[in-house]
């Protein structure tokens, strides 16, 4: 029987079949000795092949090869990533400018794994109820950034409903992962386009204003629109997995734009002369927000060990 895993919680998997019912599944033993440094063998998105043990439970014992996955590092075992999704179509980031604050350098992080990964993204600032002008403001400056870098960018509401019909276009016979920082209403807009899901969410910190991580685990959900879309836990920091830090400039689109004019071919657009990409920075074709990003993911990538 084949399926796709639409829940994991440690070593249970549900997984929904092609004949749309949903069945608890254990994992062969297999999988768990081969890929080391991956915390879960089988991911929330696996197209999966599952068959009866002889005590009649169900068991997966064949992965399908991924067309993608989003990784990030484990946040418990540096050197370990962590597959959020796999065969996944986009990846929405959602952002919040307050309550709580998400910060240009998690929303370039998260950009620039899903370009590594090939995943086409787009930006979404929720509680759009919440901002006074002067922040929608600074909002559209910021969204410009992203629309210029190729990265699609919108505000919502899950209050108001501000921008869910557009959403609910984006998410149309697609799988869609939701992504972001824990408050920033993930489950919430879910909950707004699809009623009758009821997700858990929760209120922000009274202190801190921060989200309690409500969501614990990642969860697909199919829409009745047709389509998935991917609840996850919030993450407070998106660790970034390996990648060369010379190659880094390539998943940056402004930068990929530009590096053919830099004079040294091996340019890493740091402090070298002639830099095409600093000249862009320089004359305002490349944000200096994203560039300070870029910045901090090189020197990031520059520390970590090769695996
Ligand atoms: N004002 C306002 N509040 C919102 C909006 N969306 C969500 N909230 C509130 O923000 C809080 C957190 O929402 P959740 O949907 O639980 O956030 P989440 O991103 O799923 O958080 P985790 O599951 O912890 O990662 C709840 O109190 C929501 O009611 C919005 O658009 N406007
Ligand atoms: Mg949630
Ligand atoms: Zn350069």
């Amino acid at each position: 029987m084949r399926g796709r895993v639409i829940q994991s919680t440690g070593s249970w998997y549900e997984v929904l079949l092609d004949n749309q019912t949903v069945i608890s599944c254990r994992l062969k033993g297999k999988f768990r000795l081969q890929e080391k440094k991956i915390t879960n063998p089988v991911a929330v998105g696996d197209i999966v092949e599952v068959d009866a043990d002889e005590e009649g439970s169900s068991v997966i014992h064949t992965i399908a090869p991924r067309h993608n996955y989003l990784v990030r590092e484990a946040p418990q075992k540096k050197e370990h990533t962590h597959i959020i999704a796999s065969n996944i179509d986009q990846v929405l980031v959602i952002a919040t400018l307050s309550k709580p604050r998400t910060s240009p350098g998690f929303i370039d992080r998260v950009l620039f794994m899903a370009e590594v990964y090939g995943i086409p993204a787009r930006v979404v600032f929720n509680k759009a109820d919440l901002y006074t002008d002067k922040e929608m403001q600074l909002l559209e400056e910021r969204m410009d950034i992203y629309a210029h870098a190729g990265y699609p960018a919108f505000t919502t509401s899950a209050v108001s409903g501000e921008n869910l019909e557009h959403l609910k276009e984006l998410l149309h016979d697609k799988t869609t992962l939701l992504t972001g920082h824990s408050g920033v209403g993930k489950s919430s807009l879910i909950n707004a386009i699809q009623p009758g899901l009821e997700l858990r969410t929760g209120a922000l910190s009274a202190t801190h204003e921060k989200g309690q991580h409500t969501t614990t685990f990642a969860r697909m959900l199919p829409l009745s629109m047709g389509g998935f879309i991917v609840d996850t836990p919030g993450i407070k920091e998106f660790g970034m997995v390996h990648v060369e830090a010379k190659e880094a400039g390539h998943y940056f689109p402004e930068i990929r734009k530009e590096m053919a004019g830099c004079r040294f071919h091996d340019c890493v657009h740091y402090n070298e002369t002639n830099c095409a990409v600093k000249t862009a920075q320089e004359e305002g074709r490349f944000a200096t927000e994203r560039y300070l990003s870029y910045l901090s993911i090189y020197e990031e990538l520059l520390e970590k060990k090769p695996w």
